[in-house]
């Protein structure tokens, strides 16, 4: 049996967080890919409180929540491979702080500015374009969030870099564009493009069509 185990969901933002931190650190480990419609008894017994993927399973035990998995392996194996997070206490709360608004703000912000209509969306749209201009001040100068490395910040920020862009594209709306936010958007190329992070993020294609059925479902459900 494999000392660590991932369930996880091919396109899910939050799995790829885990993957990609385990790649960096360069551990082993055995993928079991979960159905959202029919969750496994594995993921019900090792994340009862959220049944939700990420769930890391190491010498038996598991760890929920992507956040606190990243950290998990960090300080797990903390001597292998490139830090996750930085080693002085104020670097580490900031490198903390940033994921947090990501996944409390900037997520459901830009899920409903993506996915509503009318009203709904164009103040969710508005509140994106002043939580995206937050992290465009952020990263200014910088190569990545937390400086010349890929860090916990960076690959927290996966989402708006790959699978916001993806959403973007398919309901037609140009929110994060490199007008307004020059800095962010360097980031992202540089995100995108740098061949670690290329190998662990979903294929795009598969994406646009995971992203495109669920554009329909959302039409279709406020049609009934
Ligand atoms: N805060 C969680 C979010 C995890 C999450 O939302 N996972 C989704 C996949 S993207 C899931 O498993 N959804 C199943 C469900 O909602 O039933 C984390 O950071 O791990």
């Amino acid at each position: 049996m494999a000392e660590v185990k991932l369930l996880g969901l091919w396109g899910s933002p939050f799995s790829r967080r885990v993957e990609m931190a385990l790649k960096l650190k360069g551990i082993e480990y055995e993928y079991f890919e979960e159905d959202k419609k029919n969750k496994s008894p594995l993921l019900l017994k090792y994340n009862p409180v959220h049944k939700k993927v990420p769930v890391l399973v190491h010498k038996g035990k598991p760890i929920a929540e992507s956040l606190v998995i990243l950290e998990y392996i960090d300080d797990t194996w903390g001597d292998i491979g490139p830090p996750i997070l930085p080693k002085t206490p104020y670097e580490r709360a900031m490198a903390r702080f940033w994921p947090k608004f990501i996944d409390e703000m900037c997520i459901p912000t830009l899920r409903r500015a993506s996915w509503s209509e009318g009203d709904e969306k164009e103040k969710a749209k508005n509140e994106a374009a002043t939580l995206l201009k937050i992290l465009d001040v952020e990263v200014k100068g910088k190569k990545f969030f937390g400086g010349e490395t890929l860090g916990l910040v960076d690959i927290a920020a996966g989402f708006i870099a790959c699978w916001f862009g993806v959403m973007e594209e398919i309901v037609g709306t140009q929110i994060l564009n490199k007008d307004e936010f020059p800095n962010l958007c360097d980031w992202i190329e540089v995100f995108n493009n740098d061949n670690f992070v290329k190998q662990n993020l979903p294929p795009r294609d598969r994406l646009v069509g995971k992203y495109e059925a669920h554009y329909q479902a959302v039409k279709q459900a406020r049609a009934a």
